[in-house]
């Protein structure tokens, strides 16, 4: 699809340098939701120094030092299967910041736009706050999950191509699958916003493979989340929420064990011991074992 030029390169402080080419022009109705908060904008009063801006399963936001950002906490809690299965995983959260920063920093010298800013601790990452797109956005590369038990594919399978799926980011229905035209007809992202979504998805992809690919691991499917950054009356999209062994299938490229959270959703067991070595592979091991042996909050 055609895409106009809208207004010159800007380069922002987290180093993205935007084009202008991917803007979208701010629809008439009023901002939608904001990243993370799902149906409910209201700000919760906290005792704690920080606003308390949204909780979900795996992360809160917090407000940010300045306006238009905020701080992602990593949680260890765990949950699977629309929450009916749930457990605290020590560590977990922080070694998510670290693989999710990786990624996020990775992706941003690529050009590939995120709203991480910068790792602030172990368990904390300043991002640029988003508008959220409530779509949840499944590549997969071969065959598992959800998509084996719809089509009874053998879990491993190469897939002819890779595949890009859309769910609806909403709890209550089950986040279901839907279709381009249940988007634009509902209005949670515009055709050119889904062609951006599809080109980032696939470059994403691409580099994510390579990544892990080196280190022996197969990144058989993943879930990414977008949403849009305003600059006065035009928005681009832009990724956003986490990668990491949470979000991803990540499968021994040898021995196709598993090393993602199907360790946590199928009692695989080993489930910190598998994220651990996704983040010593990708060399970011360093403060690794303190946080699985001391258990650090
Ligand atoms: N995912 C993470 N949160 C929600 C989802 N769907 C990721 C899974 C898996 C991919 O999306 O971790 O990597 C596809 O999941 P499924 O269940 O549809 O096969």
């Amino acid at each position: 699809m055609a895409s106009t030029q809208l207004s010159p390169a800007k380069t922002y402080r987290n180093g993205c340098v935007f084009s202008g080419k991917q803007q979208t022009q701010r629809p008439a109705t009023p901002r939608g939701l904001r990243q993370g908060l799902g149906s409910d904008t209201r700000w919760q009063p906290m005792s704690t120094r920080r606003k308390k801006i949204y909780e979900g399963k795996g992360k809160i936001l917090f407000e940010g030092p300045e306006p238009g950002t905020l701080i992602q906490y990593f949680k260890d809690d765990t949950t699977a299967f629309n929450s009916e299965k749930k457990a605290v995983l020590e560590g977990k959260g922080v070694i998510n910041n670290r693989i999710s920063e990786y990624f996020m920093t990775r992706l941003n010298t690529i050009g590939i736009q995120n709203h991480f800013i910068r790792r602030l601790n172990l368990r904390e990452q300043l991002i640029r706050e988003l508008e959220i797109i409530p779509l949840q956005v499944v590549v997969r590369n071969a065959a598992a999950g959800s998509l084996s038990n719809r089509f009874g594919l053998p879990e491993g399978q190469a897939l002819p191509r890779s595949i890009i799926e859309f769910y609806l980011k909403d709890e209550k229905l089950s986040n279901p699958m839907v279709t381009e035209e249940h988007i634009t007809a509902f209005n949670w992202a515009n055709t050119q916003e889904i062609d951006d979504i599809m080109a980032l998805s696939l470059r994403i992809n691409d580099f994510m493979s390579g990544a892990f690919g080196a280190v022996g691991i197969t990144l058989i499917d993943f879930k990414l989340e977008f949403g849009r950054l305003w600059e006065n009356d035009f928005s681009r999209v832009v990724l956003a929420d986490e990668i990491s062994p949470d979000t991803c299938r990540l499968w021994d490229s040898q021995s196709l064990e598993k090393m993602d959270k199907d360790r946590f959703r199928r009692d695989l067991g080993d489930v910190i011991e598998n994220y651990t070595e996704v983040a010593r592979r990708l060399g970011i091991m360093k403060e690794m074992p303190t946080v699985i042996q001391g258990g650090l909050h």
